[in-house]
């Protein structure tokens, strides 16, 4: 059972750095519009990182926090209000577009969420898939 959170996110790399990119595997963007994620099913590699793009076309924030069911039963009753610290965790202003680059060191099925109040029950929900190279 070794569900904890842990496993996945072996190295963080580096976070919000818009421009500062290599050259990586993926750069898959994400976009959200009227508070849904676009694409709402995401499939990475695991073991090679990844620079997802997160572009937040409302003018109103959002977060977008990658993780297992623990990391999002935390922050369904959390009251945290900006994340900035881990790059599994981003807060996104209205009208802004910031990256994150991650290394996912286990296959498997993790969702992304907003837990701004409100928003997870109307839809910002989406998957992101690990997969095996
Ligand atoms: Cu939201």
């Amino acid at each position: 059972m070794l569900r904890l959170g842990l496993l996945l996110f072996a190295a963080a790399v580096a976070l919000l750095a818009i421009g500062c990119g290599g050259e990586q595997a993926g750069r898959p963007t994400i976009t959200i519009h009227y508070s849904r994620f676009t694409p709402d099913v995401l499939e990475v590699r695991v073991g090679q990182p990844v620079t997802i793009t997160l572009r937040n076309d409302d003018p109103i924030e959002h977060e977008w926090i990658v993780g297992t069911a623990d990391v999002h039963d935390a922050h369904r009753v959390g009251t945290e209000p900006l994340h900035e610290d881990l790059p599994t965790e981003v807060t996104i202003p209205a009208f802004t577009t910031l990256e994150t680059t991650l290394i996912f060191a286990e296959a498997g099925e993790y969702a992304y969420i907003c837990h701004l109040p409100g928003h997870e029950a109307y839809g910002m929900v989406g998957t992101l898939l690990v997969v095996e190279v």
